[in-house]
């Protein structure tokens, strides 16, 4: 087995699965013996936590698209250097649901800020730092807010038109189709069953390096 430890990250749209897999995934690693860590963005840290309430409760002043941007890249340096760096130093995988490739796709793709500003703060803040791996759970924006829906109240981001949630996916599959080598998509618009053995037969081959 390669021994590096690896950095992977879970993307995909509202309800497309992440959670979900993300137990596969884990599952899968106790089973094998790999030590890791699961986190996520927005969050991760204790700061980090409250900059995601500040992101997804709803409030009646309108979070602006930069602000917002802003707020998630804060977040998300206080992860890197507290959470993720040190995971990585000391030899454990790190799953992070979602990282930078969803301010691409939500704050760029989805509100329209140009990609460069994105690029210059991915830069700045996070170096070489990227994921080794990148697991994107893709399913139709409609069935995966039924979904979610169906679990109860909606945040302030999965209030947003259809058509937020299309462009952001397209971006996805646009940029999963850039970099076949670190991007793997599995269409969750399937069974449960079907999306488990696909990201286990994922997981093997980076195992085996
Ligand atoms: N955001 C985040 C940005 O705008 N910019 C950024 O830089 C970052 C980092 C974060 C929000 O912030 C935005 C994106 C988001 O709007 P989040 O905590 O990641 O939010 O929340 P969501 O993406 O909304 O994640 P969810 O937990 O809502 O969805 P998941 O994890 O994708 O879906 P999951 O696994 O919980 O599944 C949802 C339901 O569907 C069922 C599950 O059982 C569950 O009930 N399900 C299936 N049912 C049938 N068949 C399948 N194959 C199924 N897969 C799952």
């Amino acid at each position: 087995m390669n021994s590096k430890a690896k950095f992977i990250s879970i993307e995909g749209g509202e309800g497309a699965g992440k959670s979900t897999a993300i137990k596969t995934i884990q599952s899968y690693l106790n089973q094998h013996g790999i030590a890791h860590i699961v986190t996520r963005e927005p969050g991760g840290t204790p700061l980090a936590e409250k900059i995601r309430s500040l992101l997804l409760d709803k409030s009646e002043e309108t979070l602006l698209p930069e602000s917002e941007l802003l707020l998630f890249f804060a977040g998300r340096y206080q992860h890197v250097e507290h959470v993720i760096k040190p995971a990585l130093e000391k030899g454990l995988w790190v799953i992070s649901d979602r990282f930078v490739a969803a301010s691409f796709a939500y704050q760029g793709a989805g509100r329209g800020i140009a990609e460069d500003r994105i690029t210059y703060l991915k830069q700045w803040l996070l170096g070489s730092l990227s994921p080794d791996y990148t697991l994107l759970l893709d399913a139709p924006p409609a069935l995966g807010l039924d979904r979610i829906k169906a679990r109860g109240e909606l945040d302030r981001i999965e209030i947003e038109k259809i058509d937020f949630f299309n462009r952001i996916r397209a971006y996805y599959l646009n940029l999963a189709a850039k970099e076949p080598a670190r991007f793997h998509v599995i269409d969750t618009n399937r069974s449960l069953s079907d999306v488990e053995e696909n990201t286990c037969l994922w997981l093997q081959g980076i195992c085996r390096g």
